[in-house]
């Protein structure tokens, strides 16, 4: 039976997926006749100009290119991947730094502008619902920490872009004590000559978290309804009348956009499937595929989902519910865990939470988080202890199973919400488990395999565009593991070809991976440039092991923004690098049968 459920509900999601992605409008790449610059149709302009060095024409077919995004699979809009080029050593060190200080590629980001088009992402019938004219008034809070400042404007602009003013009572920025000097200075300047007045600046005086920072927010909102955005996100299409309707419909519901992926690397902005949110009993948020049970309302696949847990940083709520249902949990700090506490008082305490489809939020996922805590504490671990002691009941021995050395560990004083436990008269854990999230394994809690969502590796066969061993035209030698093919993290080096040698046979697949020996992937550290790019797992997520291959017989590594050359053409060690693309000999490779 359960094996059966798992692939009707596998069929489903890919059935989703596909008519998804159908109807997603990638963008256009439109070269400019003399190769000199490039700009994309619709408004999207980037907004730089080529700094010196030899001018790289962007000639590689307009084809779509592959991109997966964190723990996703599918095809992306396009988006030049030589947005991400790297034109002289300022470009380089803006890039260097933005991975460093936010772990994400700011290059691009600072190139994007502060509006972009964006494709729309939602499903056909999204755009035939009609929406209440009258509907409550919006106050938009969005917390930031050192967030790099294109990527904090964009989120801005695209609220103010995309919203009707009638709707948008104001959008609250708190700056959660940022360190970094010129955000300061560069954000009052650009509030006071570009942002409208509804736009307004809180500041804590000392590191508060994301969580007391949204209290702080919200206390200063006076709008009918807050929504909670985090500081790297772009909202799309009509985002907001969908997450509002049924809040005036029902004032206890809380309600989520489906979150779609800009990806770090190239900041390609990609659909999310339709999936709601759970969590395993390490209490992490995870990603779980819709019950059938959800999808046989009458309006089907944009119906309203009904979800067990939030992700955390998208959501709208009316704002007296907010306050009426305890806010946030302000014993917690920093990052971590309020999204499954909110998320089970909502569910606990009489109220519901969904996730809208219609409603469609881009947000920067990051490989790692680019900022600790200001004592260097674990807060999760500390959040989720809190979460665990006021609403797991006896559940939360299946946390202390996984967690053994947090059994005993401080976590401070809980009392004040379990009044509001009290107060609100909230069912148990229990009723939860059973009635929301029936699909939670409960008993077993050494058995931990909590199978990601949407990679299944099975199912994951790229079609193979080019096979061949890979020549180095200057050098004329192949490009090859320098031990052996299978030794993940090695290195690779240009030797003599061997045509018969199937270690040095690469394949080229349609997700622009580059394959050696049917075993790696040729992948490039997105954090040091400058090591050399090695053979790792194929991950299937782009970025890091998204290569071109063009007619100019340039191999330019996506993530890296550079080309991979041969170091020193006359040395016989063959070394390889990642270089500037310069368009010199030692930088021309051949995928040859
Ligand atoms: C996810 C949520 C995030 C939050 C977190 C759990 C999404 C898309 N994001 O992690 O909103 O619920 O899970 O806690 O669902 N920030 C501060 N002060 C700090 C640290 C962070 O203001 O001390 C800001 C930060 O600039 C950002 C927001 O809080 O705008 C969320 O932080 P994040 O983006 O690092 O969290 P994320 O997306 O990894
Ligand atoms: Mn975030």
């Amino acid at each position: 039976y359960g094996c059966l459920f798992t692939s009707v509900t596998w069929t489903l999601l890919l059935f989703l997926y596909f008519t998804l992605s159908q109807e997603s409008q990638p963008f256009k790449y439109v070269p400019v006749p003399g190769g000199q610059s490039f700009s994309y149709q619709r408004r999207f302009q980037p907004r730089f100009t080529r700094g010196p060095g030899p001018p790289p024409p962007p000639e590689d077919p307009p084809r779509e290119q592959p991109h997966r995004a964190p723990a996703q699979g599918r095809k992306a809009a396009d988006l030049s991947p030589e947005m991400g080029m790297i034109f002289n050593e300022q470009d380089q060190e803006i890039r260097d730094m933005g991975y460093h200080k936010h772990a994400f590629n700011v290059l691009i980001s600072n190139r994007l502008g502060y509006h972009r088009d964006l494709p729309d992402t939602r499903n056909e019938k999204c755009k035939e619902k009609v929406y209440p004219l009258a509907l409550p008034s919006a106050s938009v809070v969005i917390c930031f920490f050192n967030e790099a400042f294109s990527a904090l404007l964009r989120t801005v602009h695209s609220v103010l872009d995309r919203t009707p003013a009638y709707l948008l009572h104001e959008i609250i920025l708190v700056d959660d004590n940022s360190e970094l000097a010129d955000l300061k200075e560069e954000l009052d300047t650009y509030m006071r000559q570009n942002l409208p007045a509804k736009v307004k600046l809180v500041r804590n005086e000392k590191r508060e978290g994301l969580i007391r920072g949204r209290v702080i927010g919200a206390s200063h909102a006076t709008g009918e309804v807050l929504v909670f955005l985090d500081s790297h996100c772009e909202v799309n299409e009509m985002w907001l009348q969908p997450l509002l309707t049924p809040i005036k419909e029902d004032r206890r519901t809380v309600v989520c956009p489906v979150i779609d992926i800009i990806s770090a690397d190239t900041l390609v902005y990609s659909p999310s499937p339709i999936v709601r949110g759970g969590f395993n009993w390490g209490l992490h948020f995870k990603w779980d595929p819709v019950p059938l049970s959800e999808l046989r309302s009458p309006e089907g696949s944009i119906a309203p989902i009904r979800s067990p847990t939030m992700a955390g940083g998208l959501f709208a709520m009316e704002r007296k519910y907010f306050n009426d249902l305890g806010q946030y949990d302000s014993g917690m700090d920093i990052w971590g865990g309020e999204n499954l506490e909110i998320s089970f008082r909502i569910w606990m305490c009489g109220g519901q939470l969904l996730i809208i489809p219609c409603s469609r939020v881009g947000h920067i996922f990051r490989k790692r988080r680019p900022y600790g805590s200001p004592g260097g504490q674990d807060t999760m671990a500390h959040n989720s202890l809190r979460l665990a002691h006021v609403w797991m009941d006896e559940y939360k021995e299946q946390y202390f199973a996984l967690r053994p050395e947090l059994r005993t560990r401080s976590y401070g004083d809980i009392s004040e919400r379990l009044a509001v436990r009290k107060r609100l008269q909230c069912r148990s854990f229990k009723w939860y488990l059973d009635t929301i999230y029936p699909e939670m394994q409960v008993s077993a809690p050494h058995n931990k395999a909590q199978q990601p969502v949407f990679v299944n590796k099975a199912l994951r066969r790229p079609k193979v565009l080019q096979r061949g061993r890979l020549r180095n035209l200057h050098v004329d030698k192949c490009l090859v593991a320098q031990g052996r093919p299978s030794q993940k993290g090695g290195v690779v080096v240009v030797k003599s070809c061997d045509l018969n040698d199937p270690e040095q046979e690469w394949v080229y697949d349609e997700e622009h991976e580059l394959i050696l020996a049917g075993l790696l992937c040729l992948d490039m550290s997105e954090i040091r440039s400058s090591d050399p790019p090695r053979l790792m797992k194929c991950h299937g997520s782009g970025g890091s092991q998204q290569w071109t291959l063009g007619k100019s017989n340039r191999l330019y590594q996506v993530s890296v923004g550079q080309c991979l050359a041969v170091v020193d053409p006359l040395s016989h060690k063959g070394y390889v690098a990642m270089a500037i693309c310069d368009g010199s000999q030692s930088q021309q490779w051949q995928l040859q049968e």
